[in-house]
């Protein structure tokens, strides 16, 4: 998921174009704005973190980028090619460090497990969208 910040800022075309590539095959994409509710339900896993009220402002504050990318070992090398959670300690090169400003408006989301992926995926996908 590319971030508000990224959308607003006018990045999200170069970072799609950098995710394409970067090797990744889009399955499925949207552009949408996403309510607090559904903003908190995507990050309910940090419901008991300081930060989650900030975060759920912040990820339903504008329009995000929403993709179901593929790739060989996609989700690993996916995380890797955004950077660390805090753009001033990700890696020269990477998404986070080339376009997020700070570990909170940090640019783009990248799903951490298969698991996860798939979870996730179905959450902004209907069966008919993903094929
Ligand atoms: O998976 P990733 O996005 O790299 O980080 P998480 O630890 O899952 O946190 C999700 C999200 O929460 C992060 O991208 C920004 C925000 N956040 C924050 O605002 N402040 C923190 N100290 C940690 C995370
Ligand atoms: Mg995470």
């Amino acid at each position: 998921m590319i971030k508000p910040d990224a959308v607003a800022n006018g990045h999200a075309g170069a970072i799609l174009d950098r995710i394409i590539k970067g090797g990744y095959k889009i399955v499925a994409m949207k552009y949408t704005t996403l309510s607090a509710d559904i903003a908190g339900k995507f990050y309910e896993i940090h419901k008991e973190r300081p930060f989650y009220g900030e975060l759920v402002n912040f990820m339903s504050s504008g329009p995000i980028v929403a993709a179901i990318l593929e790739k060989d070992n996609a989700v690993e090398d996916f995380r890797t090619f955004i950077g660390a959670t805090d753009p001033s300690k990700a890696d020269a090169g990477t998404i986070r460090a080339d376009f997020a400003k700070s570990i909170d408006a940090n640019a783009i989301h990248g799903s951490d497990s298969n698991e996860n992926a798939n979870i996730e995926g179905n959450f902004f996908f209907s069966q008919f969208e993903r094929f």
